[in-house]
């Protein structure tokens, strides 16, 4: 079965330019202002951070977080568009310096495990059934600062409270290996997958992988899409680049290496993603020198590149790659590809 494919991102991708070396560059953009490009760039869904739906919720009591999180779904309803996740901002607290489930400061873990219980009223209020769960501070600058077994036991018992407190929700892991930390204690896919299997309810925790951070991990993303996919537990992905081991830079999808790209396409299409419902999320970033009237072209061509490499994925001639295979002719069907790409 064919993919289905429909785009989000969230809100934190049209931004100010500001970098860990230099102040902001261009002005900064509301929600409600943000809330009318999306349909004009492509895209039907927004990801948020719970603190993107209801700003300042640390000072709200949970009832009144629903009922903003409520009027914001309101708003929604209205430029016609739909709430892909909550994801609970962790990392900018000062609770959460040193990690919030794996802090070695109880009463930080209970502050990460109660924000997380809002994220999750956030996403009921929003109408959807998915938390994703980025662990940014979720690892050490140094090893002797922490007991990695003991860490995932707290990751494992974090997550259990979320499932406990909502039967419906379901919690979707983005792993990265390293920035802001050092090393994070769940890097790949596979050890997203393999800590589902320790949690109370296996079959509400899946992966959210992101091009850049199985990259940064040394990995193909596409291989890394194919293992989440053979789980069933691939339920959103962050497309975008990233040039070799540095930064995590957040370039447009595709911008960097074409046949990788191509590959993400073509398994996410082969396998049939998005039928039951999941997005295609673009975790993009515009360059720092693009100016502001002109600042949201990453996201629209990130797109564009997705649904001319799915032209590509479904124009391949098949019959010709099963017969090089076949013939274990890899490098005829190297070039194969390559003469694909080219056009
Ligand atoms: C960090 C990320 C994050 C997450 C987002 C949602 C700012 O490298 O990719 O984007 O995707 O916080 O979990
Ligand atoms: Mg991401």
């Amino acid at each position: 079965m064919r993919g289905k494919f429909k785009f989000t991102f969230g809100p934190w991708n049209i931004h100010e330019g500001s970098d860990p070396f230099g102040p902001m560059v261009r002005k900064s953009i509301g929600f409600s202002e943000k809330m009318s490009m999306y349909k004009k760039l492509g895209f039907d869904g927004v990801q948020f951070h719970d603190d993107d739906a209801v700003p300042d919720l640390n000072n709200l009591k949970p009832d009144q977080i629903i009922k903003k999180a409520g009027e914001l779904k309101n708003a929604l309803n209205d430029h016609g568009l739909s709430a892909e996740f909550v994801a609970p901002r962790l990392w900018e607290d000062e609770k959460t310096i040193d990690g919030g489930y794996t802090s070695n400061d109880v009463k930080c873990r209970d502050y990460a495990i109660s924000r997380s219980k809002r994220a999750i009223d956030i996403a009921n209020a929003l109408g959807t059934d998915l938390l994703v769960l980025w662990l940014a501070r979720e690892g050490t600058y140094i090893r002797e600062s922490k007991d990695s077994k003991v860490a995932t036991e707290r990751i494992v018992s974090a997550i259990n409270q979320m499932l406990e407190y909502d039967l419906g929700i379901r919690v979707c892991i983005e792993p990265k290996p390293n920035e802001p930390m050092d090393h994070t204690y769940i890097p790949t896919t596979g050890h997203a997958i393999a800590l589902a299997q320790l949690c109370i309810d296996p079959a509400r925790v899946g992966v959210n992988i992101e091009s850049a951070h199985a990259i940064l991990a040394g990995l193909d993303p596409s291989d890394e899409m194919g293992y989440a996919l053979a789980f069933n537990k691939l339920w959103t992905v962050h497309l975008n680049d990233q040039n070799g081991l540095k930064f995590d830079q957040d370039k447009s999808f595709g911008s960097v290496d074409l046949r990788r790209a191509f590959n993400q396409v073509r398994i996410l299409d082969k396998h049939g993603y998005g039928n039951n419902g999941e997005w295609v999320g673009l975790d993009v970033k515009a360059m720092r020198t693009q100016k502001l009237e002109v600042s949201t072209k990453h996201l629209s061509n990130s797109r564009t590149i997705f649904l001319r490499l799915l032209e590509l994925s479904r124009s391949l001639d098949e019959t010709k790659v099963d017969a090089l295979i076949a013939a274990r002719d890899y490098e005829e069907l190297d070039l194969l590809i390559m003469n694909h790409l080219l056009g």
